[in-house]
C-alpha cells in the first residue's frame, strides 16, 4: 500500500457525507442511504480523492449516538459504495471502524485520536487503514463554552506528536498517518486563526496535514458576519486555498466540485 502522501498528494480533497440528522451544514441530507451513496459517488465524480462518511455529529453541543445506531447509519451506505468510491470513515468507534474496513473502507478519521477507544487503533493496525488523528480540546458537548490554551500551536503540537507516538506504538505504520489541528474543536477564531497562520510548526512534525475548514462558523464571522453560524462557500473556499498554500496536503469539504477547481488552479499557480 502506498504511504499516504503518494496516495493522496497536495492538494487533494475529502467529501463529507454525514448520514446524521443533527450535522451542523448539513444535518438530514443524507440520512437516506440512496441519498447518501449518490452524494459519495457525485464527490467522487467531481474530483474528490475520498469520501468520508460518518453517524455521529460532532458540531457544538451534540450528544454521542451509541454502538448500534452509528452502526446503523453508516453500513447501508458503506455496502453502497466501498470498493467503488475511496471511502473514510469518521468515527470513534472501534466496532464501527473495523466494519467499515471490512467492507472496503481505506481509512479511519477519528476525532478523539484514539482517546474515546484507543483499540480502534488495534484495528487500524490490524487491517491496514490510512489513519486521520484529531486534535480537540474538550468533548463536542461542552468543548465551545470556554476554551483556553497558553500557546495554541505549541500545545496541539504536542498532543498531535505525542498521538503519533501512541498510534506508531500500537503498530500503525507512520507513512499512513496524517493529522489534523481540528479547527472549531474546543477552538476560539482567534484559536483558528493562529493555528492557520502557523501550520508550518504542525508541519514540522513530519507528516501531512488534513484541515476542516468547510462551512465553518469562524469563517463566517472573519467574512465580517459576527452572528454566523456556519461559513460561506466563498469564505471556505479562501480558507482551503490559504491553508493549501501554507501546507496542507487534505482538505476535508462540503462543496467538492468548487474546492477542487479552486485548489486546481491554486496548485498551476505555485
Ligand atoms: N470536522 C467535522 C467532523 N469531522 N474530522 C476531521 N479530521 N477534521 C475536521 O475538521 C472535522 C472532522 C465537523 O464537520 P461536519 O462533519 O460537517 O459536521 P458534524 O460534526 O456536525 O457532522
Amino acid at each position: 500500500m502506498l504511504a499516504l502522501e503518494e496516495r493522496f498528494p497536495r492538494p487533494s480533497v475529502m467529501g463529507v457525507v454525514n448520514v446524521t440528522p443533527d450535522s451542523f451544514s448539513d444535518g438530514g441530507v443524507n440520512l437516506d442511504p440512496d441519498a447518501a451513496a449518490a452524494t459519495a459517488r457525485r464527490m467522487w465524480s467531481d474530483g474528490a480523492a475520498i469520501v468520508d462518511v460518518g453517524g455521529e455529529s460532532t458540531r457544538p453541543g451534540s450528544e454521542g449516538v451509541s454502538l448500534d445506531e452509528e452502526l446503523r447509519r453508516v453500513v447501508p451506505v458503506l455496502e453502497r459504495v466501498a470498493g467503488e468510491v475511496p471511502v473514510s470513515i469518521d468515527t470513534a468507534k472501534a466496532e464501527v471502524a473495523r466494519r467499515a474496513l471490512e467492507l472496503g473502507a481505506v481509512m479511519v478519521n477519528d476525532v478523539t485520536a484514539f482517546r474515546a477507544e484507543p483499540s480502534l487503533a488495534d484495528v487500524a493496525a490490524e487491517l491496514d487503514a490510512y489513519v486521520c488523528l484529531m486534535h480537540m480540546q474538550g468533548e463536542p458537548r461542552t468543548m465551545q463554552v470556554d476554551p483556553r490554551y497558553d500557546d495554541v500551536v505549541s500545545e496541539v503540537a504536542s498532543f498531535l506528536d505525542e498521538r503519533l507516538r501512541f498510534a506508531v506504538a500500537r503498530g500503525i505504520r507512520e507513512d499512513r498517518i496524517c493529522l489534523d489541528p481540528g479547527i472549531g474543536f474546543g477552538k476560539t477564531v482567534e484559536h483558528n486563526v493562529e493555528l492557520l497562520r502557523r501550520l508550518d510548526v504542525l508541519l514540522s512534525l513530519g507528516r501531512p496535514l488534513l484541515l476542516g475548514l468547510s462551512r465553518k462558523s469562524s469563517f463566517g464571522k472573519l467574512a465580517g458576519d459576527p452572528g454566523a453560524r456556519t461559513g460561506p462557500l466563498g469564505a471556505s473556499l479562501a480558507a482551503a486555498v490559504s491553508a493549501y498554500e501554507r501546507g496542507a496536503t487534505i482538505l476535508r469539504v462540503h462543496d467538492v466540485r468548487e474546492h477542487v477547481d479552486a485548489l486546481a488552479v491554486a496548485a498551476a499557480l505555485t
